[in-house]
Formats: C-alpha cells, sequence, structure tokens
C-alpha cells in the first residue's frame, strides 16, 4: 500500500520519541524534538492538518535508580524534571499541541484499556523466567537495576538494551554475568511469573507494516533482521513499585514495562489535544486508521517503533502509524554526547550564551539528513549561519526590503515576471516533495537557494543604476522573493520568519501562511526593514569552542571512572599487529590518492554509500561504508586515498572497484596533507 502524499484530508499527529524526566535536556534531545517540530509546521505549510504531541516518560527504571540516588520519591523527582521540559522546550520554539505525561490520568486509565484489549484477544500468556536478584539488597533487579553482557554481540550492556552495542532490546533474564547496579554484586536469577504480549502471533502483521510504513531508511531496513526469525514475545510486567499497576488477574504485585505506557502516551497526549480544542476524534485517527501518524524518534529506539509499537497497537485493534523517521545522534568531538561526563551541549547553555533558538533549529535540522549522526561543532554551527542564514536569506531580505521601502514606501505596483513566478513555483514543489520524502534538509535548503537566487536576481539587474520606473519590477520580484522565503523558512526559523512577515507589512503571521501564499502579493505599504541576523564572529566561536574543549577534556581524563558509561562510544585501541610484512609485499598495493566526484546513499543498505573517485587515469566506482558517518552532499572536492588493485566486489548490487582508506569506527576519511594530484602514488 501507498501513501496518500501529503497534503492529505485527515490530520497528521507528529509525535516525537518521550523524553525521560530524569535530567536535562542538550542538543542531542532537542534535535528530535526541532526535526519533529519542523516537520510538523512544514506539513501545515502544505496545507495539511497536523498536530504535534509528545510528553515526559515518567515511569521505568531510569527514573527510578536517578530517583534514589537523590533520596527523593520517583514521582516528586520525575515531576520536577516534567515540569522543567515543560518551560524549556517552547524557548527553543517547540511547540507541542499537547504535553502530557505517562503518569497522568489520561495514560493510566489508556495504558490499562489496551491490556485489558489485549487480554480479552488472547494476546497476553504467563510464564516464568529467570529475573535477575540482588540478594545482599533483597530486591528484584529489573532494566537498569542490572548490567551485564549482552548475549547476542559481547557488548557490555542494560538490563534491558544493548546501548553500546548492537542496540537490541533484552528481555528480563537474558542478560549474561548479570551484576546488581545497585550493590555491585553479581546477580542471581530466580524464577518468578511475568506477562507477556505474543509477538510471535503478530509476525505476518509486523511484516506487512513494515512493508507500508514510510519514513527513514534505517527505519525500514533495521527492523527487517529482526522480524525475519522468531519473534520472542514481549515481558510487559516488572518487580518494582513505581509504574502502572497491572490491571488483570494475577499479578498484583507487578507494574507494567515502562515500554508499555509510554508509547500510549502518544495516544494520551492526542486524546487530551482533542478533548480540549474539539478539533478532530482522536478514535479516527488512531483506532479507524483516519490520520496519519508520524513518529520522529531516535535511531536507538528503532525496535520499539516498528516492532513493539505497532503490535501493541494491533493487539488491542488500533490503526498503525504511517511513518517512523529515525534521527541520528548528535556526537561532541566525535564521541558519543554523554551527559554524566559532560560531554554535552546543554540547552540551557546554549540560551544563556544569548544565542538565538532559530539558529539552533536551522542547524539541526539542516546539518545532515535525518537519519546521519551530526558532530556538532561550534564552528560549523557559526558557518552556517554566517554563510546561509546572515549572507544569503538576512542579506537579501534586507537589500530587498530596504530597496522597496526607501523607493516605494513598500511593494512597487507592478507584476511578478515569468522567471521569478516560474522560480518561486518551483521551489514551492520541491519543497512539498522533500517534506513527502521526510527529507528535511532539502526543504531547507531549499528556502535559502530560493533566497540566494533572489540576491544574484538583484546583483544582475542592478536596480539602483536604473530610474524608479525601470527599477519597480525588479524589486516587485524580490519583495515576492522575500515573501517566499519567509514562508518556507517558517518551520526552520520561526520567529525570524515572523519578524520578516512583519517587515513585509503582512496582517498576519508566517506561521498562519501556507506555501501557496508565496505567490501572494505583499502589502503596498511597508517602512524600513532591520537586519534579520546577526553573525556569529569568529571571537565568539572561539570562546565557545575553547570551552567545548575544557568540557571535552575534563570528560576524557574521568574516562574510566563509573560514571554513565552506557551513553559512550569510546574507540578501544585494537592491539598492534605481531607479524610483520615485507616491503615487497607492501609495494604489491596500488594506493593512489583520489578525489570524490560523486557520493550517493545506496538504496536498501543502510551504511553503504556509492562514491566515484577521480585516480587520474580514470574515475572509480567504490562502495564505502560510510552512509550514516558523512554527509555525502559535501564529499565531492575531498581528497581521498585508494586502494586501486584491490579485488573488485559487488555489495548490494553495486560493483566496488577499488577501497577508500578511513581511519576507525566513526570512518575518518584518510586524505593528503599536501595537494598532490589524483592519481599520484601513495608509497
Ligand atoms: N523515554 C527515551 C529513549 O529511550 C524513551 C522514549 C520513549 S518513546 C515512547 O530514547
Ligand atoms: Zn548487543
Amino acid at each position: 500500500m501507498t501513501h496518500e502524499d501529503f497534503p492529505t484530508d485527515d490530520p497528521a499527529v507528529v509525535t516525537a520519541g518521550l523524553p525521560y524526566a530524569n535530567g536535562d535536556l542538550h542538543v542531542g534531545h532537542l534535535r528530535s524534538y526541532v526535526n519533529a517540530d519542523v516537520f510538523t509546521r512544514g506539513l501545515r505549510k502544505l496545507g495539511q492538518q497536523a498536530v504535534y504531541v509528545c510528553g515526559s516518560d515518567m515511569h521505568g527504571t531510569p527514573i527510578a535508580v536517578e530517583a534514589a540516588k537523590e533520596g527523593v520519591s520517583p514521582e516528586e523527582f520525575a515531576l520536577r524534571h516534567h515540569e522543567q521540559y515543560q518551560e524549556t522546550f517552547p524557548e527553543f520554539n517547540v511547540d507541542f499541541d499537547q504535553y502530557g505525561h505517562t503518569h497522568d490520568e489520561t495514560n493510566t486509565e489508556l495504558t490499562r484499556e489496551f491490556v485489558r484489549a489485549w487480554e480479552a484477544n488472547g494476546y497476553v500468556h504467563e510464564k516464568e523466567i529467570d529475573v535477575a536478584y540482588d540478594p545482599e539488597a533483597d530486591q528484584w533487579l529489573p532494566d537498569r537495576f542490572v548490567e551485564g553482557t549482552c548475549p547476542y554481540c559481547g557488548e557490555h550492556a542494560r538490563g534491558d538494551e544493548c546501548d553500546e552495542g548492537c542496540q537490541r532490546h533484552l528481555e528480563p533474564g537474558e542478560i549474561e554475568d548479570p551484576v546488581s547496579t545497585i550493590t555491585g554484586n553479581p546477580a542471581e536469577y530466580r524464577k518468578r511469573e511475568h506477562k507477556f504480549l505474543r509477538l510471535s502471533d503478530l509476525q505476518e502483521h509486523l511484516q506487512g507494516f513494515i512493508n507500508r510504513m514510510e519514513g527513514t531508511s534505517n527505519a525500514k531496513h533495521q527492523p527487517l533482521e529482526w522480524i525475519e526469525g522468531d519473534l520472542q514475545d514481549l515481558c510487559i510486567t516488572r518487580d518494582m513499585d513505581w509504574g502502572i499497576d497491572y490491571p488483570g488477574e494475577g499479578a498484583e504485585d507487578l507494574v507494567l514495562y515502562v515500554w508499555v505506557d509510554a508509547p500510549i502516551e502518544y495516544v494520551s497526549a492526542t486524546k487530551q489535544y482533542c478533548e480540549r480544542t474539539g478539533d478532530f476524534d482522536w478514535e479516527s485517527v488512531w483506532k479507524d486508521g483516519d490520520g496519519e501518524v508520524v513518529h520522529v524518534i531516535g535511531r536507538d529506539i528503532i525496535q520499539h517503533h516498528t516492532v513493539y509499537w505497532p503490535a501493541m497497537l494491533e493487539a488491542a485493534d488500533y490503526a498503525e502509524p504511517r511513518a517512523v523517521c529515525a534521527v541520528g545522534f548528535v556526537n561532541i568531538d566525535g564521541k558519543g554526547l554523554s551527559t554524566s561526563k559532560n560531554r554535552a551541549i546543554w540547552a540551557r547553555e546554549y540560551l544563556d550564551e544569548g544565542l538565538h533558538p532559530d539558529l539552533l533549529r536551522y542547524y539541526m535540522a539542516t546539518a545532515s539528513g535525518f537519519e546521519r549522526d551530526v558532530n556538532f561543532s561550534w564552528e560549523r554551527f557559526a558557518q552556517r549561519v554566517n554563510s546561509e542564514l546572515a549572507d544569503v536569506v538576512g542579506n537579501f531580505v534586507y537589500r530587498a526590503l530596504l530597496f522597496a521601502s526607501r523607493n516605494f514606501g513598500g511593494t512597487p505596483d507592478a507584476a511578478v515576471s515569468d522567471e521569478v513566478e516560474t522560480e518561486i513555483a518551483q521551489a514551492m514543489d520541491d519543497y512539498e516533495d522533500a517534506l513527502n520524502d521526510y527529507d528535511l534538509r532539502s526543504a531547507g535548503e531549499r528556502a535559502v537557494a530560493l533566497a540566494r537566487f533572489g540576491n544574484e536576481y538583484i546583483q544582475h539587474n542592478e536596480p539602483w543604476k536604473l530610474d524608479d520606473d525601470e527599477a519597480a519590477p525588479v524589486i516587485r520580484d524580490c519583495v515576492q522573493l522575500v515573501k517566499a522565503v519567509a514562508v518556507l523558512l517558517q518551520p526552520f526559523t520561526p520567529e525570524k520568519a515572523d519578524e520578516a512577515y512583519r517587515q513585509l507589512g503582512e496582517p498576519d503571521t508566517a506561521a498562519d501562511a501556507t506555501v501557496g501564499d508565496c505567490l501572494q502579493a505583499p502589502p503596498a505599504e511597508f517602512g524600513e526593514p532591520e537586519e534579520l541576523f546577526e553573525k556569529v564572529e569568529d571571537e565568539r566561536v572561539a570562546e565557545l569552542d575553547e570551552a567545548l574543549q575544557a568540557k571535552i577534556e575534563a570528560a576524557s581524563s574521568d574516562e574510566g571512572d563509573d560514571g554513565d558509561v552506557s551513553e559512550e562510544s569510546d574507540v578501544e585501541l585494537e592491539p598492534l599487529a605481531d607479524e610483520r610484512v615485507s616491503f615487497e609485499d607492501f609495494q604489491e598495493l596500488d594506493i593512489r590518492v583520489g578525489e570524490v566526484v560523486a557520493a550517493e546513499g545506496i538504496e536498501g543498505a543502510d551504511d553503504l554509500a556509492r562514491l566515484e573517485v577521480d585516480i587520474g587515469h580514470e574515475v572509480r566506482q567504490v562502495v564505502a561504508g560510510i552512509k550514516q558517518l558523512h554527509d555525502l552532499d559535501a564529499l565531492p572536492g575531498t581528497r581521498v586515498v585508494v586502494v586501486a588493485n584491490l579485488e573488485q566486489a559487488e555489495l548490494f548490487g553495486v560493483e566496488s572497484n577499488g577501497m577508500v582508506l578511513a581511519a576507525g569506527e566513526d570512518a575518518d576519511l584518510l586524505t593528503t596533507h599536501g595537494d598532490s594530484e589524483p592519481g599520484t602514488k601513495v608509497k
């Protein structure tokens, strides 16, 4: 089944993965919430009815463990963070239409209804399993109360997720060599009855769903492997006090697993929104499928949203979501962001620097494709802000509106030229296509490209050399372009777009505008504009960077203490090879300098990219495992080092004729220090 393009006649419900109410917000969080917010606003631009819902995730061991450390009750602890999130999100113009939490009455009730429906539909069974137990603390050890070794990949893992290795969800009893995080002692496995959701009965449905769903390619491809073999049933109960009590028989002392009530909050928040506004019927969206549900999540919770959640929905006779978009992580200095080690840029810190939220929004939504990781750096942030928002958008808007207001008191009385009308219409089409492809970066870049066109247009036509009659049509075109840029950029930079709209004398806000307004004439009268964007100066970048470097150093010297290693992706050095190779053997390798001329992802492969590399004598096609790790669009022009006489191979049906050398897990591409020409032999 293919989905109808946006805009459709049904309401869209966009959700973002619920933040655990257990810490401060940082840029890693913001990336998902900003992207989902931009997407929702983008849908509205297309004329799609769209609401954005989310809430705080209050339950589970992520909260219980942290609350225990502080010596406060989980409820008090979680509510405090929930309130803090409610204040912080709007400061980044992340405007949820409904922001609830998983412990509120609506979600508690709805969660119980889901479980009762599963029971009534025969999807729940009870089974005796091994559960980790700490004899010294005399306590069961659910999820984050236990750590050990992942049975699938051998990495260190938490009780319910292999967060450092294969990212798989782990069922109770699966983790090997369990250790209690309460006492640090080895844990025992003891027998215990728990409730399970029969995923095994839903395999066929899930396979169909994954084929039908839209979204990012990582979200579509990763689950294929998980649902191929026999699906394990999902344990839906835990031995804890904090959580939603199991509603059925025989499990009075158990609460529901946090991943049961957490996604149900998507429905609860929609229900609360609908009850408050009366805008549409939440049940027709969630139960009858007369709606477009789009989940935006971090790439570490793909399994929960493409396997467990659709199974939970189906087992309770709910409809399936339309799309799952998995956003990449934000790394700092090439390493995973670590909250416990303060290797992070905090939301509050950013705001305290007096930086405008729209700048970070634009950077977070366009720094790379949705699903790729972004390596945060102040330098790149400043570069994008300065060269795109300030030099292109800000400069164009200011020049055009200043000329218009000084010479014509507003929009000149003239018709828009065919050339400009066609250009704007093309931008509107491209923008609509990009949003339908869940490609925010292209949508944002299209808006900036239109401003770039405007700058070139004004430069080329030199209205300052013309008399008013001759200048009028040129400025009329430019004013229309300003309006179109403001409309298209609004999802990314809502405050700045509103400001541009005010400068144009528009009576309504840019938020109210739809793509169709790009071609509607702006008011005849408006005053002198002010600059929209301030540049982030070099000295500022140096200061910000210095502060970040100091943090990174402190974090590195901290490494190996008992901090939260779970969020790390630190490189472990491989041991040096003992065996030596002869010089002759080495010389058999024909290693050349190359220059990337084209780079694109390979359809169907999560990590692979097809590169065309100029190696002097010819242009070679090479397949490289760098799709997630590099901004492919930025690669052309980059010097690389290529093993030219490696055996040919075929990967995902694409021939690879050579190998591009890269270092480590991040595939840091080797390049040349000087400017050796493509084809130069490396020896
Ligand atoms: N609270 C946070 C995470 O694992 C978790 C998301 C729930 S979404 C329903 O990223
Ligand atoms: Zn693993």
